[in-house]
């Protein structure tokens, strides 16, 4: 999920819709619930897919067992509570290179490896939910159907009594073409996903209040036609992740970045179109229970001279457009999040005091969607919105575009900054 720096204005004047929604309450899925339909089946022994994937003979195993096993909590397939650990790489810089010898510093690590576990259970549920989604998303399903196969399947993996304790750590992002980020469906929404669409699908999974934050683009068109653009960013998110460390500029990451992507060019209908960064959208570092939690990763150099710190957790992502490289908002509004350090701010009336309190005890800081909140039970709730919004309680993420017929693509993951060595916790043998 990025952050979207220069915008943050114009989203303020991109007032609610204030069309009411009449919403169905959906019940919370008990643990033992199928998701996802037909092709829901685990190992028999429980093995991860870690990492390192599920091997092609395994595939083959899965395909010939005529037994189908339901999706179950990530605990039961590791009961010691040891989850995969992602992929480790060394820090960049040379002054750092003590670090991956130090005694000292593997023990200070191994101090917080609650945290870590933490981030790893997230990041394991991540790629179960990726690969589900990456098998079962087909063109024709409605944007509906494709969260709700993602939602349940994060909601039984993390198989918690409280969505604070564990579950869905963001709205699943499902933005077509030149919709860059922050699109997911409220209810009613009957869009559905075409052959030639271009789809960034942007999960976030937390546990405790560690969010794994990382996404994917996707398409089912055949003729290669968006090869170069996903290349591009895909390439360009490793270079930072590879880039980022302890004591590495903000700034350095950003020009790495960008000489990246923009080598690259892509051929549509006869013209030649470069690859451009998004220059207004951003990584960022994640705290506890916040998403954006303060410093900034930009994706062209931007003079923030600022450092990555120990202890730190980020997550690196790319955007490349074959538009303007800048996107502004546009459309209906799904995306919310609390504002830190609110409390000192009285809601305006009785009933966004009332919703204040259902996004306080259901949400807390983190973000959500309409969707969710219709799951608590809350129904003509938008006025309330509203209110909280303009109160500066709520902050409203409307999606964000770039020009019209234009594409755009996102990779994504979360890296965790230890004291000895980097970790990209969300790795998998898909991206
Ligand atoms: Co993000």
């Amino acid at each position: 999920m990025p952050e979207s720096v220069e915008t943050k204005l114009d989203e303020k004047v991109n007032a609610l819709n204030l069309k009411e929604i009449v919403s169905e309450k959906k019940p919370e899925p008990t643990k033992t619930d199928v998701v996802g339909g037909e092709d829901d089946e685990e190992d028999e022994d429980g093995e991860d897919v870690g990492a390192s994937g599920t091997s092609d003979k395994k595939k083959k195993k899965k395909k010939k067992s005529k037994k189908k096993k339901k999706i179950t909590s990530i605990d039961s397939s590791y009961p010691d509570g040891i989850f995969p650990e992602g992929e480790w790489q060394e820090y960049p810089l040379e002054i750092n290179s003590y670090r991956t010898t130090s005694e000292e510093l593997r023990y200070l690590d191994r101090q917080q490896n609650n945290k870590w576990e933490e981030f790893r259970k997230g990041a394991e549920i991540h790629r179960r939910v990726r690969n589900k989604a990456q098998s079962s998303i087909k063109p024709g399903m409605t944007m509906t159907e494709i969260a709700n196969l993602i939602e349940d399947s994060v909601r039984t993996y993390a198989a918690a009594d409280h969505t604070l304790k564990a579950g869905i750590g963001f709205p699943t992002g499902l933005s077509l073409n030149h919709v860059a980020a922050h699109y997911t469906p409220n209810s009613g929404d009957k869009l559905i996903l075409g052959k030639d669409d271009l789809m960034k699908v942007d999960i976030g999974v937390h546990v405790n209040g560690r969010i794994c934050d990382s996404a994917f683009t996707m398409t089912f068109n055949e003729d290669g036609k968006y090869d170069a653009i996903m290349k591009a960013v895909k390439e360009a998110t490793n270079t930072g992740i590879k880039e980022a460390g302890i004591d590495v500029r903000l700034n350095d990451i950003g020009a790495s970045i960008q000489e990246v992507m923009e080598s690259y060019e892509m051929e549509l209908n006869g013209k030649t179109y470069p690859i451009k960064c998004i220059r207004n959208l951003n990584g960022h570092n994640i705290g506890d229970y916040i998403i954006h939690s303060g410093k900034t990763v930009p994706i062209v150099p931007n003079g923030d001279m600022t450092k990555m710190e120990e202890g730190e957790t980020f997550a690196i992502e790319t955007f490349g457009s074959t538009g303007n490289g800048y996107v502004l908002p546009e459309g209906e509004c799904s995306h919310y999040a609390r504002n830190v350090d609110t409390e000192h701010i009285n809601p305006p009336s009785k009933s966004a005091k009332e919703l204040l309190d259902r996004i306080n005890s259901n949400f807390g800081t983190l973000p959500w969607c309409r969707r969710y909140l219709e799951r608590t039970g809350e129904e003509k709730y938008l006025f309330a919105l509203n209110q909280l919004v303009r109160a500066g309680i709520v902050e409203e993420y409307p999606p964000i575009v770039d020009i019209k017929g234009s594409y755009t693509a996102q990779y994504e993951h979360t890296i965790l900054l230890h004291p000895h060595k980097k970790e990209v916790v969300t790795r998998g043998d898909d991206y």
